[in-house]
């Protein structure tokens, strides 16, 4: 699997607002922000999809949604509410091949993400 991007946030050869780090995982802002809070958590360990999540990386995928926890209760919005998306290849709008899960609040958000006026814009 080759390198994205995120290989070089982790390594810092390339800068990013970061707002958590361990040995595990990293968290930073999101450079095309969606929301008025839009940062990602991402494992250190390189795994491209959903679909490449193994039987070990159980823990390491609890360990991103743990991260978020603790940063939304840090940054004082996880009891108004917000939303994680994990995309997955084309259809799920996934551009960086490392996985990522994607933190939004700040605003309530849209939900469903395949609304009706999208599904007659692709008809
Ligand atoms: P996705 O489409 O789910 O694969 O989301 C990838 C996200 O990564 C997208 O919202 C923009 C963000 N992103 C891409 N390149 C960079 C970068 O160099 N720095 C930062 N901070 N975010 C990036």
């Amino acid at each position: 699997m080759s390198d994205t991007i995120f290989d070089k946030i982790i390594d810092k050869s390339i800068a990013a607002d970061i707002l958590y780090e361990d040995d595990l995982a990293l968290a930073f802002a999101d450079i095309n922000p969606q929301a008025p809070v839009h940062f990602l958590v991402i494992p250190k360990k390189r795994i491209a999809t959903i679909n490449d999540i193994s039987k070990d990386d159980r823990e390491l995928v609890g360990h991103l949604y743990w991260v978020a926890a603790q940063l939304a209760d840090q940054k004082g919005f996880a009891s108004e509410g917000f939303r994680t998306v994990m995309n997955c290849n084309e259809f799920g709008g996934q551009s960086v091949y490392h996985i990522h899960l994607h933190v939004l609040a700040g605003k309530p958000l849209g939900w469903p993400p395949y609304s009706d006026e999208l599904k007659e814009s692709l008809e």
